[in-house]
């Protein structure tokens, strides 16, 4: 497909809408292969607007135009323009209603976009541009309307008809037929809209508001489901109130609705009143789901309820905005895990995701700043760097700040813009107006892509009893962006003596918070009366890569002793991290590996130690993923990667195989399951021991057993996960017949067949990339859904870093037909595969080549989508 088809849109071009919306009345009647849809539009010319072309350009996709009237009387074919993505007329007056008669064919809509059926039931996803799909409409964030929707459906099939704010009026049609009448008071973008039919119970329970309001919280799912909302509606409960006692944001509506579907793109939607959810962030159960899944539907629940704040209340400009609301309502995610759970623990798991992936994002092809200057398909543009990087950014305005004037900025911002469409200028605007804060510089963190690396050097000059810490910062060339001006960036650190206490009296225990500003700046600490150990970046206070020097005996010791328990964590972690690249370098020189003693000892003495925070020992014991590690080489080695970690891991096992099991019976006591941060940390402290436990070579046979035995009795799946997932990474008849097992036990229940189909995808056998493929055809798998092609095919792709990028070149074809394939049905999960061989600059000139070749055949697919090809030629030009 030619360029001119994938239009660049770029963030300078915008115009206010020259045409405003009143008020929206939508008809649906719902027929499964063919749904009309009549929508009766009351549009008023923009007085805001420069623009006077006269011309009203509303967008529209995949559906077949039935009729256009414009105050009643129906035009005629010569009296506007319809192309495949838009309908052009000119009203010739002020204000005028129009009435839109589409057909559309939610059966086939495979994309899940706009309208689509999933399992019989009806249910829209319109962010960002969904909308144009159902009815044509200016679908834009900027154009606010309020909306009434009528749904007409089958009662059989159909018992229940939703949408947005408050049921006005329903009842019968004859014929088998009934509706239902919905009225959001709420003027909404029409990305906020959605509907949903179909055969679903609910499960009901009320809030009750600090203003005394009432409100109806009900959730929508499959009668087989019914009893796996306790935990959702609990989470709900818990984040309505936490809103409140933290930002003093009640809810608006008398009901809010969450409606569990099995077939969605990503996690869920924010839609008013009406959030829509993939079932896997809903369902749970201690018997199907494991602690990482309470806390994920924990997480994301809370995420789409804040979003009625920040997004929709005060919702996006245009597109470039996206991490206005995203990036905020992920920090304020994150500070609500964060409170229900352990604060450590929840800091740790965002950090490794900013490492692990948004990093990556920033090195490759596909760095964009927290706001994009451009894009061709902005689903492409729901990212690590504008969701988590966008959090980090506001994280770090909360730490400039202070949480007290944060909360002042927040209360401005909503008291300035609350019904509006704005920028994220006007959130920092806001901030900065109500601190005094001085946020001019800090800005280009929303303007300048690439992750900054700060270099340290400290020195404590004893004479002096003063000690020097110099800073400088730089910033890599990303696509379109070569030079960088230097970034604001708070950098909290701490000193520790020698017995480990604080040296400094900082504004948060210890801690100082320096604002480095320049490329180059000294900071000096008076009365430092013996040599301190430096505690940098505690609690990763910016989203920046570190360059400091630290023994391995200087990172032992903030191991043991840092007051900062993230930064415990990130000694653990740096440790290792050289240990195991130590490991790959010997053998890539062919040279015998060797275990490290000091590291040994190490190990020994944090499991040792007693362990206050079990979750956290657990932390600080896992190695850091390939993908982490890859990123550290200069030229990527998968082979000798794995084996290098692996030999570290299973060094680890044989050496401290009494420690480990020591931890493994001091931990194994499993009483009522319960899903406390310390039951939970327990139970992965344990199962980090019994992997550590599995990895000696060649196995235990003891070992084995017990863990066979864990599977066997786990009376919850975090513990059957676990010993599943060790007995997967090691060959032979036992392994197929647990697997069988598992699968005959939940063959009913997709959602814990996904961690089968994951489990097998990841594991590191040889014939993993013959096994994959044999289970696409498996009757439980389906292309069709998006978590299963997660599941399976993006476990492999983007989870199993040493098969997939086996040097025979088979698993970049394997994972390039499936792309190809799914370019035709859901173009949005097509262009998502694509990451992992987005940086295929990184490898050997071997793989370089492989890669290539297949990102050529994408590109010369007929009908590419503007999803696929953005991302396969932006990774081709980078070569
Ligand atoms: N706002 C939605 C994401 C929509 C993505 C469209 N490709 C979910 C969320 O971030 O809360
Ligand atoms: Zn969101």
């Amino acid at each position: 497909m030619s360029t001119e088809q994938h239009a660049t849109r770029r963030r300078e071009d915008y115009r206010v809408p020259e045409y405003l919306v009143e008020e929206i009345r939508l008809t649906f009647q719902l027929y499964a292969e063919s749904t009309v849809v009549t929508a009766d539009t009351v549009y008023a010319v923009n007085q805001q607007s420069t623009d006077c072309t006269g011309r009203l350009q509303l967008s529209g996709e995949n559906m077949e135009l039935v009729e256009v009237r414009l105050d009643g009387r129906r035009l005629e074919a010569d009296e506007f323009e319809v192309s495949a993505m838009d309908l052009i007329l000119v009203p010739g007056k002020d204000r005028f209603e129009l009435q839109v008669v589409t057909r559309i064919d939610p059966v086939a809509n495979t994309a899940l976009e706009g309208l689509y059926c999933s399992n019989g039931n009806y249910c829209t996803q319109c962010e960002p541009e969904g909308f144009r799909r159902i009815t044509y409409f200016p679908d834009r964030p900027d154009v606010l309307a309020r909306f009434t929707t009528r749904i007409e459906g089958d009662r059989q099939t159909c018992p229940v008809l939703l949408s947005n704010g408050n049921l006005i009026e329903s009842g019968e049609l004859g014929n088998g037929r009934h509706y239902a009448v919905w009225q959001d008071p709420f003027p909404k973008p029409c990305y906020l809209f959605a509907l949903v039919a179909g055969r679903l119970v609910a499960i009901d329970d009320t809030f009750t508001t600090r203003s005394g309001r009432d409100i109806a919280l009900r959730i929508f799912v499959e009668a087989r489901n019914r009893d796996l909302c306790d935990h959702a509606m609990r989470s709900l409960k818990k984040a309505m109130q936490w809103d409140e006692d933290v930002y003093g944001l009640e809810y608006d509506l008398d009901v809010f609705m969450i409606v569990a579907v099995d077939d969605f793109n990503m996690g869920a939607m924010e839609n008013k009143g009406l959030n829509i959810f993939n079932s896997r962030c809903v369902l749970a159960s201690p018997q199907s789901a494991t602690d990482q899944d309470f806390l994920g539907i924990e997480g994301v629940v809370a995420h789409e309820y804040f979003h009625n704040w920040t997004g929709n209340r005060v919702t996006c400009r245009d597109w470039f905005q996206l991490s206005l609301k995203e990036g905020l309502t992920v920090f304020r995610d994150q500070e609500f895990s964060s409170d229900m759970n352990s604060r450590a623990v929840q800091r740790i798991d965002d950090v490794q995701l900013i490492r692990n992936f948004q990093f990556r994002e920033d090195s490759g092809p596909m760095a964009h700043p927290v706001r994009p200057d451009a894009y061709v398909e902005i689903n492409n543009f729901y990212t690590v760097t504008v969701y988590n990087k966008g959090a980090e950014v506001i994280r770090m305005m909360h730490t400039l700040l202070g949480a007290a004037d944060f909360r002042k900025g927040m209360d401005l911002y909503f008291a300035r813009h609350d019904g509006q469409a704005v920028t994220c200028d006007d959130f920092v605007a806001a901030m900065a107006d109500a601190s005094g804060v001085d946020l001019g510089q800090f800005k280009r963190w929303y303007s300048q892509a690439g992750t900054p690396v700060v270099k340290v050097s400290g020195q404590w000059l004893a004479e002096k009893r003063r000690y020097v810490l110099r800073l400088r910062q730089s910033c890599p060339a990303t696509p379109g962006q070569d030079g960088k001006e230097p970034f604001h960036i708070p950098i909290a650190v701490g000193l520790l003596d020698s017995r480990g206490r604080d040296m400094l009296n900082g504004d948060r225990d210890g801690t100082r918070v320096l604002e480095l500003r320049e490329r180059e700046q000294s900071f000096s600490f008076p009365d430092i009366g013996e040599k301190p150990v430096l505690s940098f970046l505690r609690g990763f206070s910016a989203p920046v890569k570190v360059e400091l020097d630290q023994s391995r005996e200087e990172l032992a010791f903030l191991l043991a002793h840092d007051t900062d328990l993230f930064n415990r964590w990130y000694a653990a972690s740096k440790l290792s991290e050289i240990v195991v690249m130590e490991t790959v370098a010997r053998l890539q020189a062919n040279a015998q590996p060797v275990l490290d003693s000091d590291f040994v000892a190490a190990v020994r003495a944090n499991l040792q130690r007693p362990a206050s925070d079990k979750a956290l020992l657990a932390l600080a014991l896992q190695l850091p993923a390939e993908t982490y590690l890859a990123q550290q080489m200069d030229t990527v080695d998968p082979v000798n990667l794995h084996r290098g970690r692996e030999f570290v891991r299973s060094q680890l096992s044989s050496l401290l195989a009494d420690e480990f099991r020591r931890i493994y019976d001091d931990n194994n006591e499993e009483g009522e399951y319960r899903i406390t941060p310390e039951a939970m940390g327990r139970r992965s402290l344990k199962n980090v021991a019994l992997a550590y436990l599995m990895a000696r070579v060649p196995t235990d046979e003891e070992i084995y057993a017990l863990c066979c035995g864990q599977y066997a009795e786990a009376g919850n799946m975090t513990d059957a996960i676990a010993a599943l997932s060790c007995v997967t990474r090691i060959e032979g008849r036992r392994r197929q017949e647990i697997l069988h097992h598992f699968y005959t036990r939940w063959q009913a229940d997709p959602l814990v067949l996904d961690k089968w189909f994951t489990l097998q995808a990841v594991s590191p056998l040889a014939d993993t990339l013959a096994e994959v493929t044999r289970l696409l055809a498996n009757p439980s798998f389906s292309m069709k859904n998006p978590n299963k092609v997660r599941a399976l095919i993006g476990a492999f792709c983007s989870g199993n870093h040493y098969r997939f990028h086996d040097v025979s070149g088979a698993g970049y074809a394997f994972l390039t037909d499936r792309i190809i394939e799914l370019n035709a049905t859901n173009p949005q999960i097509a262009a998502r595969m694509l990451s992992p061989l987005t940086v295929w600059k990184r490898y050997d000139p071997v793989r370089q080549d492989l890669i290539r070749r297949q990102l050529e055949r994408i590109l010369a697919v007929d009908n590419l989508s503007g999803d696929v090809y953005e991302i396969a030629r932006k990774s081709l030009q980078a070569g």
